[in-house]
């Protein structure tokens, strides 16, 4: 019999029902706990940033941390934790970036606030470019920015990627390095910004980068808000250099209410939401990496502490 610990309380009752369930149906015997008396007989800790568990030196038999999370900037540093971690990748997560990313560059592309927020009703008749005539720049080309890269190929766009490693995929030219980034960056109408939060991704998006982007390019940052040199990002917002802004993530969540992008004309601020996992798809990843640790396999999804991702 496993013991497992939920250590992520806030989203318990998603979990409550289906978990055990979906243990038994795999024929693994497990006892579930939101909180661990004895830390020495956890099996397994089920993990999300808000947990207020911090200390890992205690749980000696355990075979991994299975992080709720698909960012593990929160816990990748902790010196306590020696167990292997892995980050969550899931179907539910990643077709909710596609669509955040998809709708947020579609806006962008088709000009939909024009006609939206329309108070002059002013009769503009022009029609804006399609997609194959326009270029975006992922980067980051991981299971959330190959995903949404290849949704926006196959609406046209004409997609670049860039990666720490050097990335083959299909209709999708794809750049590594400082040299590449540049490449990337060069002819982008929209920038997406998909990476963890590392010390080398840290103010990514600074004024020298900002500066290879092309006058009006529109950026879109569903990852994390470290990447942005904030400063610079209003500087290029103020002179026109990007056209938009749209920000999902921050250094401080919630935003607080006196940040300059609220109020600023050419920002879009969206809470956080642009993906969340969902319990089904969550369940059948964490079951199976708890079977994989049974069985002595390789876990799936699991975070190189060197790279810090
Ligand atoms: P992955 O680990 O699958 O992919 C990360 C990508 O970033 C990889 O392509 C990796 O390169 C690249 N990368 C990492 N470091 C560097 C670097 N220094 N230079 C260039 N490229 C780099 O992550 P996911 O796609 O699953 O998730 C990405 C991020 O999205 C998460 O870390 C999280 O911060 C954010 N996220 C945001 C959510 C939201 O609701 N806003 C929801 C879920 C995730 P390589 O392929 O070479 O390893
Ligand atoms: C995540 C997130 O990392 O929601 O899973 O940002």
């Amino acid at each position: 019999m496993l013991t497992i610990l939920f250590a992520a309380p806030t989203v318990w009752d998603d979990y409550a029902t289906l978990l055990p369930a979906a243990l038994q149906k795999a024929g693994i015997q497990a006892r579930i706990l939101t909180e661990a008396p004895d830390p020495a007989a956890v099996d397994y800790i089920i993990y999300a940033p808000s947990a207020p568990l911090q200390d890992f030196r205690p749980f000696t038999r355990t075979r991994a941390v299975l992080s709720l999370w698909a960012g593990v900037e929160r816990i990748v540093g902790n010196p306590t934790l020696t167990q292997p971690l892995c980050r969550m990748v899931e179907d539910g997560l990643t077709e909710g970036m596609v669509e955040w990313v998809v709708g947020h560059a579609m806006r962008h592309h088709l000009g939909l606030d024009r006609h939206i927020v329309n108070p002059d009703r002013r009769w503009d008749p022009t029609c804006p470019p399609l997609a194959r005539d326009r270029v975006v720049a992922m980067l980051g080309m991981g299971a959330l920015g190959t995903a949404s890269a290849q949704a926006l190929a196959r609406l046209n766009f004409q997609v670049r990627g860039w990666s720490r490693s050097p990335k083959s995929v299909p209709g999708i030219p794809c750049h590594a390095g400082e040299d590449g980034l540049k490449t990337a960056l060069a002819d982008a109408d929209i920038v997406v910004t998909l990476l963890p939060r590392t010390p080398e991704t840290e103010n990514l998006i600074d004024a020298r980068r900002l500066s290879w982007m092309k006058p009006g390019v529109v950026l879109l940052n569903p990852g994390r808000g470290a990447l942005i040199d904030d400063a610079a990002l209003l500087a290029a917002l103020d002179s026109g250099r990007v056209g938009h802004a749209t920000l999902d993530v921050f250094r401080v969540e919630p935003l607080p209410a006196e940040h300059p992008y609220w109020a600023h004309p050419r920002v879009t601020v969206t809470p956080h939401i642009a993906a969340d996992s969902r319990p089904e798809g969550v369940i059948r990843v964490l079951v199976e990496n708890i079977r994989r640790g049974q069985a002595g396999e390789p876990f799936l999804h699991q975070v190189d502490r060197a790279r810090g991702y």
